[in-house]
């Protein structure tokens, strides 16, 4: 059999770890497909639509580490490419992969169809190169190998999505058959004088300094120092506070452990903890005006050592030409013992109060049975909206997992980030907490939850809006049309399916509706939870309200 530049890429994908990718079906990219499909280490997944089939391969990233999603020409990549957007801002390596024009059509000036109707095809590689680490258009054979590689070594190596196009006649073409796999992924040797000179400075920046807090942000998973955070926390013995978007990238029972900074809405005791340091150590935070709930709870200035992906900042000196993990082993193996803050008392373990179970099913009631819900063997992915705030008073068991998409925040995220997520892995128990708002945009993507036997469980929050907006800056723009969830989902059976729709408008009847997901083990489970519009969580209105007034700054008059 002939040796094709598809199944090259295959085997390249394989090597990297992936055992599916995700795709939709276009004339540019048929061949492609079916080369694809002859790799028997690699299930191909069906998707929708391409923006659900970039999501679904961002959710795989989440789990897996990589992923990959194959699309057709314009139509298909250019829907994609908002996913890729996505992948992006959260620090994700995701392959797009498009089918292209016939290598015989460029330079021709013949028109195709998909196109923008301009005999030049270039403006979709223009166009991924904004939102990608490295994009390649491959139109000969003989510089494929060369090509692929790159971009998928480059995707690692910075854990950012990356583009390849193939020319629809090119992907059945003979190719060379790849080298050996750690040409993909072969570690650059740290530079040990910079190194060094970091851990130096930072151990002179900690000498006086005894109140001391390290801060985790969401490129710590990125940075694959998750591991390595822990020991730098244990050889200081200092306590550990996390951001919003890092929820769950750092164990919630290490005796460090003092939860959830975020400025007026932390977690009870971590806002005067973390503002009262002389010493924070921001392991590969995100600053955004979300995080910092409108620029309020910002850290830095002289008191903050910034860990960054590839970079430390320590009084005034910036280190580069190592990783943070390298960093922080070097760092932990020498940093002295700064206990003052972790001896100062734990703030209580907020418990939500039962609720009569015959009684309006509320928020927090809805929350309290979901926390029942999370072992260690849970991922919970929550979307956009007060499914954040929800998310993040969840009390975690080591090994259980939360997923945000709280950088590109685009609502309709989550359902098939969820269904990536599940392809990974499918021995977790996968729960999604999504809004009706938010669920609108992408709920076909539950069909494929159906149609692969996923398990998901599926809370959705019925508040008849957009919620969060109505915090933030209400207008009658937040209020949506109301759909029958439970019946749609179950529409998705067609007859050979297994989704269950059920509805919950008390506590007993939620108690109720979990326990039959718990039991539908062959397909996805969604309980519509129904809630009164104004009933949320106090933090989204305290956060809302300062969101708001960064917002609506009046422009500076120079
Ligand atoms: C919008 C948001 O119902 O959740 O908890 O009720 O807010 P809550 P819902 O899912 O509503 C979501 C809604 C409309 N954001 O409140 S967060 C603006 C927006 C966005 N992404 C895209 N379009 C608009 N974030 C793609």
């Amino acid at each position: 059999m002939t040796y094709t530049v598809g199944m090259y890429l295959a085997d390249r994908l394989a090597q990297i770890g992936l055992k599916h990718h995700f795709a939709v079906a276009g004339d540019y990219n048929l061949v492609l497909l079916d080369q694809l499909l002859t790799n028997g280490d690699m299930k191909q997944i069906y998707c929708c639509n391409e923006l659900n089939c970039g999501f679904s391969a961002e959710g795989y990233a989440r789990s897996n580490g990589a992923a990959a999603a194959v699309v057709t020409f314009s139509v298909g990549a250019i829907s994609a490419m908002n996913a890729i957007g996505g992948a992006y801002a959260e620090n994700l390596p995701v392959i797009l992969i498009s089918g292209s024009p016939n290598s015989n059509d460029y330079g021709t000036g013949h028109i195709l169809h998909h196109t923008i109707g301009k005999d030049d095809y270039s403006y979709q590689l223009e166009m991924v190169r904004h939102v990608t680490c490295a994009a390649e258009s491959i139109t000969d054979a003989a510089s494929a190998p060369a090509k692929i590689d790159h971009v998928i070594r480059t995707a690692l190596r910075e854990s950012k999505p990356a583009y390849l196009e193939i020319a629809c006649n090119i992907a059945g073409a003979e190719c060379e058959r790849p080298g050996p796999f750690s040409a993909l992924h072969a570690a650059a040797r740290p530079d040990l004088e910079s190194l060094t000179a970091s851990v130096q400075a930072s151990l002179d920046w900690l000498k006086d300094r005894e109140r001391v807090v390290i801060l985790v942000g969401s490129k710590l998973r990125a940075a694959h120092a998750q591991k390595h955070a822990v020991e730098l926390a244990d050889r200081l013995g200092c306590a550990v506070t996390i951001m919003a978007a890092a929820k769950s990238f750092f164990p919630e029972t290490h005796a460090g452990f003092r939860g959830l900074y975020w400025g007026e809405v932390s977690d009870p005791g971590a806002q005067e903890l973390v503002e009262g340091a002389d010493a924070i150590i921001c392991l590969a935070p995100v600053f955004n005006d979300y995080a910092t709930v409108g620029w309020r709870a910002w850290p830095k200035g002289e008191n903050v050592l910034l860990a960054d992906k590839d970079q430390i900042t320590v009084a005034g000196q910036s280190f580069s030409g190592f990783t943070l993990r390298e960093f922080l082993t070097e760092l932990a193996k020498v940093a002295p013992e700064k206990t003052a803050t972790r001896d100062s008392t734990k703030a209580p373990r907020l418990e939500i109060p039962v609720a009569a179970s015959d009684a309006r099913l509320t928020n927090d009631e809805m929350a309290r049975q979901l926390q029942g819900l999370i072992t260690s063997n849970t991922t919970l992915t929550a979307e956009t909206g007060d499914s954040w705030f929800n998310a993040a008073r969840m009390h975690l068991p080591d090994g259980a997992k939360v997923e945000f998409e709280m950088q590109w925040g685009h609502i309709g995220w989550s359902v098939p980030s969820t269904f990536g997520n599940a392809v990974a892995s499918p021995d977790r128990r996968h729960v999604l907490l999504v809004g009706d708002g938010s669920f609108q945009l992408t709920a076909q993507e539950v069909a494929q939850m159906v149609r692969y036997e996923l398990p998901v469980i599926i809370f959705l929050v019925n508040n008849r809006g957009y919620v969060i907006e109505i915090a933030i800056h209400d207008g009658p723009y937040n209020y949506i049309k109301n759909w029958d969830y439970a019946a749609l989902v179950e529409a998705f059976n067609a007859g050979d399916g297994h989704a269950l729709g059920l509805k919950a408008a008390t506590g007993a009847e939620l108690e109720a509706a979990i326990s039959k997901a718990l039991d539908n083990k062959k397909g996805p489970t969604l309980i519509e939870c129904s809630i009164q519009t104004d009933d949320c969580t106090k933090k989204l209105v305290e956060w809302g309200k300062r969101v708001a007034a960064a917002n609506s700054r009046k422009p500076q008059v120079v």
